[in-house]
């Protein structure tokens, strides 16, 4: 049987290379892109950084005061996330790359999986070629670098995507594939986080050749059958998974923390506002149009509370949707007397415009809601 020609493309350092891309200027200085919490001037996290400042050991996840340490004699750059503009080099990205798969599957806001078998005519050479001009198509169009993995599967592809980076190329054939996984870590498989890592550590399993060679009794009594044969099989380098457009998503919300908690209108506003514009930048080029709009407070109490309106038309308008989740918002707080301690604001009950029904799933698979 022919074996598929599956590649993995991720973006490098995405939020941190869009902003080069908006400001040429500090591309040669270290970049930290965060997501200030607000409680205090420097707190909150690191979303990403360019790869100059990942050389003084700054990294996503990292609190912003540490990564201002790391880097203080360093002429670095601090930014906050802007998420509107970087979905929107993200569809732009999701463009290009789709014309270069038979099957398309995006599965972040900066990767995606492209099932390339027909047009590589099943050859892993042909399939090397393919990402090579998509490489260099993603950086004359969007002016961005990416790193690819090109496998028999999603599972290795997505390793071997991460192997080279950033403007990495790797490929695995299928000859490849099992001595290719052997030496590394377990940590390297999707489904194994920190935790199943601790408890294959405890086993004796550190690499995925000592996965693949482990008792499967023994590893079904630890981990339970379904995924003690996923371990297995993924060690193995086999997955039978396809690349397949995401179903379509049924609604699409965004939800954030209060800087501190709070019954006061105007203050949850700047925030519910600020979901609405992440929402409505999703959703604007796909034209779609909803006819729902909700609220989600979540309490001081951790109790969580729902409203929603349906509008009679549907709509596409950001005014709208700013203004229907204020009017859900003054009537909670008058309702009730709860401080809100987190607030979302959702969408749903889509429609389609008739003139762009292909689109619709596009934005779906980015959407994290
Ligand atoms: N991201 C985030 N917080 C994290 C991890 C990621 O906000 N803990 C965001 C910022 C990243 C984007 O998601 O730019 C994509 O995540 P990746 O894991 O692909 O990381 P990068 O693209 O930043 O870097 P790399 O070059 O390693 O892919
Ligand atoms: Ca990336
Ligand atoms: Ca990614």
């Amino acid at each position: 049987m022919q074996s598929r020609v599956v590649m993995l493309v991720d973006l490098d350092y995405f939020f941190a290379q869009c902003e080069e891309l908006r400001n040429p200027s500090i591309k040669d200085r270290p970049i930290v892109v965060c997501v200030y919490s607000g409680r205090t001037e420097d707190s909150g996290a690191v979303s990403t950084a360019n790869y100059i400042a990942r050389e003084y050991g700054v990294k996503s996840g990292m609190p912003i005061f540490l990564a201002k340490k790391k880097l203080e004699s360093a002429n670095s750059v601090f930014l906050p996330v802007d998420y509107v503009f970087y979905e929107e080099i993200s569809g732009q990205v999701m463009d290009t790359l789709k014309g270069f798969a038979d099957h398309f599957e995006q599965v972040g806001i900066d990767e995606a999986y492209l099932d390339v078998t027909q047009r590589a005519n099943g050859s892993f050479e042909e399939g090397q070629k393919l990402a090579v001009s998509l490489k260099s198509e993603v950086l004359r169009r969007q002016k961005l670098t990416c790193s690819i993995g090109v496998a028999p599967n999603k599972i290795v592809a997505k390793i071997a995507a991460d192997t080279k980076k950033p403007d990495g190329l790797t490929v695995v054939t299928p000859e490849q594939v099992t001595v290719f996984l052997a030496p590394l870590p377990v940590s390297r498989l999707i489904g194994v986080g920190t935790k199943t890592r601790e408890r294959m550590q405890a086993l004796g399993i550190n690499t995925i050749f000592d996965l693949s060679n482990y008792d499967m009794q023994k590893l079904i009594a630890v981990f339970g059958k379904t995924l003690a044969m996923y371990f297995h099989d993924a060690s193995l380098g086999m997955d039978d998974e396809l690349v397949q457009e995401r179903g379509e998503a049924t609604s699409i919300s965004r939800i954030s923390t209060l800087k501190h908690d709070s019954r006061v209108l105007s203050f949850i506003l700047e925030k519910a506002d600020q979901l609405c514009d992440e929402i409505h930048a999703t959703i604007a080029k796909d034209r779609i149009e909803y006819k729902t709009i909700g609220i989600i407070v979540i309490t001081t109490d951790m109790s969580v509370h729902t409203r929603s309106k349906t509008l009679e038309n549907p709509t596409d308008s950001l005014e709208t949707l700013k203004g229907t989740a204020k009017e859900l918002l003054e009537k909670f707080l008058y309702q009730t007397e709860y401080e809100a301690r987190r607030i979302g604001v959702k969408i749903s009950n889509f429609a389609r415009e008739q003139k762009n029904q292909t689109q619709l799933t596009s934005f779906i698979k980015g959407s994290k809601g």
